[in-house]
């Protein structure tokens, strides 16, 4: 195997890269390298999708098995191989149907030949092995360094960079569509980019090119995203949530899905069962059509990386809707359950919103015990919900706070967290903020430091949590609002980028922002692995990307510059 997609990837001097027998998230060699060939066959399926629309005949079925099976080889979602295996044969099957499509759209117009050649390469013409040991030996050829001697680290960090942009791309649009919206612009996207990494790409300055695109195409995803989320569950609004357990049965909900956390709250709508949100299901709670049901009680946690603590601890059964999952331990590995794109082995996987035995787990566990809350200390609470809507119906408040000099800078602190120890640097700057300045943070990283008393500045909360990652699009919406307000760009507002990466969508919101042209971003809290020195320069060039230092430093540094 060999991955270097999340920051959490192995460093050595040798070489940055997991590649032994498993990767530090626990992902298994031959999950790796099955997750690899799945790459591969999405290239192969594109190719042939890309043909299909241009023949007329789009097939956004194909374009909707890519985006989960993209969304599968995230870090942190599929550690089961059995299901890979299961993917590789449902792609080539979709890329034949597809080819058939092609073919029969031919046959009725002959002309369109021209316009739409066959596509050809080792993707579109795969076929997958019979077995596990020849589908191994075809992905021993397909890693995402195959080229490294050929092309050399520059181009396949580029690659890297386009392929881990669109996986991220691919999960916020799968998060989409599952909710029911899709858009052919962003089929076409994915068509494009995957058929373009098909044909193992080399100009430098393309490829560069490409990965901007990948944002651009991303910025469209998350504004897909947002009218899915918002147009399903309402505009959120700003809503004390309990971060402290009620007595009753339970049921622990993680990952980003709104669409599964919504069903499973209809199926125990009634019973006497509460639902608890995890990581990065807190921002339900600012949901109308979410917490419109009394049962939603609270939020039970911190961020993923707490999961094997937070998961022994709950009382009842958990259900993992994304990313991230880390290997169940022995205490709670019989009542863990995972949904669409997620896997473990061994966990029982419930598809289709069919949540009969999670709900049947969680009548048979004994929840949270009065006698036990005793002496769990007073109700506290976290405030979530505020999404583009909300800061921007106080637009008129800030812009005056900040003309009056009482609010002298913004923070955007916001991402991933993660196990690594230099990730205190995030809460360190949060809580190191001066008073007269505003937070604002969305992701997981912000379970560091949204327990924090932040106080507020003229009734403006200094702390305002836009939502999950997923949320992204509403930062920059509050970004181009302020910019607006005062007649500048946003890279003249006095607002700061701290972002805090680990996964692949983090590394689409950041190609985003690259591709809208906001400079000086500080990212960490370590910088890619498969950005080589040369492609790291070239960013500082262009984009003013500077890696982290320490949290007073930065923080002086931001402000002196504002
Ligand atoms: Fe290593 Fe991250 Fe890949 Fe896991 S996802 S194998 S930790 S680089
Ligand atoms: Fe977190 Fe996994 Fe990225 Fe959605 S849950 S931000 S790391």
């Amino acid at each position: 195997m060999f991955c270097y997609q999340c920051e959490q990837t192995t460093r050595l001097p040798t070489g940055d890269g997991c590649a032994s027998a498993k990767g530090l998230c626990g992902k298994d060699a031959t999950t790796a390298d099955l997750q690899d060939l799945l790459v591969h066959a999405v290239k192969g399926i594109a190719q042939q999708a890309r043909r299909a629309r241009a023949l007329g005949v789009p097939d956004n079925d194909a374009g909707a098995f890519m985006l989960h099976a993209l969304f599968t080889t995230l870090t942190n979602v599929n550690f089961n191989p059995t299901r890979f295996v299961t993917l590789l044969h449902e792609a080539a099957a979709v890329r034949d149907r597809v080819a058939a499509r092609c073919e029969a759209a031919l046959v009725a117009d002959s002309d369109t030949a021209q316009t739409a050649p066959a596509p050809t390469g080792p993707a579109v013409d795969w076929t997958p092995a019979a077995d596990l040991t020849g589908l191994l030996a075809q992905a021993a050829t397909v890693p995402v360094n195959a080229d490294l001697a050929r092309v050399g680290a520059d181009v396949v960090g580029l690659r890297a960079l386009i392929l881990y942009g669109m996986k991220g791309v691919a999960a916020y649009a799968n998060h989409a569509a599952v909710l029911g919206y899709t858009r052919d612009a962003v089929f076409a996207g994915v068509e494009e980019t995957m058929a373009y990494l098909a044909s193992d790409p080399t100009d430098m300055a393309e490829l560069l090119d490409r990965a901007l695109s990948v944002g651009r195409l991303n910025l469209q995803v998350m504004e897909m995203l947002d009218a899915a989320n918002t147009g399903r569950f309402g505009t959120p609004h700003p809503t004390a949530v309990r971060v402290t357990p009620v007595a009753g049965k339970a049921i622990l909900v993680s990952g980003h899905d709104l669409g599964d956390l919504e069903a499973l709250l209809k199926q125990t709508a009634g019973t006497d069962i509460n639902v608890y949100t995890h990581g990065e299901m807190l921002p339900a709670h600012g949901y109308p059509a979410l917490k419109a049901y009394p049962h939603l009680v609270g939020n039970f946690g911190g961020a993923w990386q707490d999961q094997q603590t937070d998961f022994a601890t709950f009382p009842g059964p958990i259900l993992m809707t994304s990313n991230c999952i880390i290997e169940p331990g022995p205490r709670y590995r019989q009542r863990i359950f995972t949904t669409g794109p997620v896997g473990w082995p061994g966990v029982r996987h419930l598809a289709d919103h069919a949540f009969a035995p999670l709900i049947a787990a969680a009548h048979a566990l004994p929840g949270f015990k009065a006698d036990d809350l005793k002496t769990a200390g007073p109700e506290q609470t976290v405030t979530v919900g505020f999404g583009g809507d909300a800061v921007l119906g106080v637009a008129g408040a800030v812009v005056e706070a900040v003309k009056a000099g009482d609010i002298r800078h913004f923070f955007l602190i916001g991402g991933c967290d993660g196990a690594a120890a230099g990730r205190n640097y995030y809460s360190d700057f949060a809580t190191g903020a001066p008073d007269d300045t505003v937070v604002l943070t969305l992701g997981c990283a912000k379970y560091r430091f949204n327990r924090h008393e932040f106080g507020s500045i003229g009734g403006i909360p200094r702390l305002l949590d836009i939502g999950q990652c997923n949320d992204s699009y509403s930062a920059i919406r509050i970004a181009s609002a302020l910019a607006e307000a005062f007649g500048c760009g946003v890279n003249d507002l006095p607002l700061s980028l701290v972002v805090s990466w680990f996964e692949q969508k983090a590394a689409a919101v950041l190609l985003t922002l690259l591709a809208l042209g906001i400079r000086n971003i500080r990212l960490g809290p370590t910088l890619p692995a498969f950005l080589t020195p040369t492609l790291l320069a070239v960013l500082v060039e262009r984009f003013g990307i500077q890696p982290i230092t320490t949290a007073p430093d930065d923080i002086a540094a931001a402000l002196t510059c504002a």
